[in-house]
């Protein structure tokens, strides 16, 4: 499948989305949501991808939602069509997914690397939830996911000055896991990547799926889910293979990759 606003390819076990309007920054417009939602429906499906990467360009991972698509939005029109509605799709994709951020990662573009399960930023990395500026506020989770990433105080700061933050000060914060140099950013992504597909399947998209119910349950509940998840995994010949290599001291060949 070709799309308009994307590149879309597979290197090894990795799934691998170039976000692709250059000539905007990146920014989000409709078409690009929709063809993001399909690729990563389409890597959820196929059996020979087990981890994403999503990145943009050296100058911008998305610069926001496209202001020129959205500025004569009414509130009806944008209600009655849930508009932003289906970044909650993109958001809900299964299978461990990494930002590879360089450049601006605003307002939407910050709300879309905090929907992957991790990101690594290159030194250039910029993240901010411009919105104020335009009128607005975050709707695409700026205002939910990244008080959960960096606390209330920076979350505040960033959402109600506008102002922009440096990858050296989003990996102090939490929101960055890695700061590789921007020649390195891709790599670093696909390695990290390609790591997570060589283990089990069901193991990662499990503890994908454990960490994140974190944000949402309490502890006792969180604990109980996560602790029938790892007994259900016993079930898997993945696990046998995983403890039998350990004994045997050799690598293990998970079976469900
Ligand atoms: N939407 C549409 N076009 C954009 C956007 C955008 N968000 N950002 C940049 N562009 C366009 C510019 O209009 C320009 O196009 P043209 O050449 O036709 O004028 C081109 O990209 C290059 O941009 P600049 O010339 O401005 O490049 P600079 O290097 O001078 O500046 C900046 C880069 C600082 C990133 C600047 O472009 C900027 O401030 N962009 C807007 C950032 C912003 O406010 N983002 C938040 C948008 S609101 C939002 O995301 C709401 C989130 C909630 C929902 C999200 C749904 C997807």
């Amino acid at each position: 499948m070709s799309y308009e606003t994307l590149l879309v390819e597979t290197r090894g076990r990795v799934g691998l989305i170039t976000l692709n309007r250059p000539q905007a920054l990146n920014a989000l417009n409709s078409v690009l949501m929709r063809e993001l939602d399909a690729a990563l429906k389409a890597f959820d499906a196929d059996k020979a991808v087990g981890a994403i990467v999503i990145t943009g360009s050296e100058k911008a991972f998305a610069a926001g939602a496209d202001i020129k698509e959205m500025q004569a939005l009414d509130f009806v029109d944008s209600y009655l069509g849930d508009f932003l509605g289906g970044w909650e799709h993109v958001a809900g994709a299964r299978k461990p997914m990494i930002a590879a951020v360089s450049g601006f990662a605003l307002g939407g573009g910050c709300e879309l690397a905090m929907m992957c399960d991790f990101i690594i930023a290159s030194e250039t990395a910029k993240f901010g939830q411009p919105e104020i500026t335009l009128g607005v506020m975050p709707g695409m989770g700026g205002s939910q996911r990244l008080i959960r990433a960096v606390g209330k105080a920076k979350a505040m700061d960033l959402i109600l000055t506008g102002r922009m933050m440096d990858a050296a000060e989003a990996e102090r914060s939490g929101l960055v896991s890695r700061v590789v140099p921007p020649e390195k950013l891709l790599d670093e992504a696909l390695g990290a990547a390609e790591k997570i597909a060589s283990f089990s399947l069901p193991a990662a998209m499990m503890a994908k799926e454990a960490v994140n119910r974190a944000l949402e349950l309490t502890l006792a509940e969180g604990l109980r889910f996560e602790r029938r998840l790892f007994q259900s995994l016993f079930a898997t010949e993945d696990q046998k293979e995983g403890m039998a290599a350990f004994v045997a001291k050799r690598k293990a060949d998970f079976k469900h990759k």
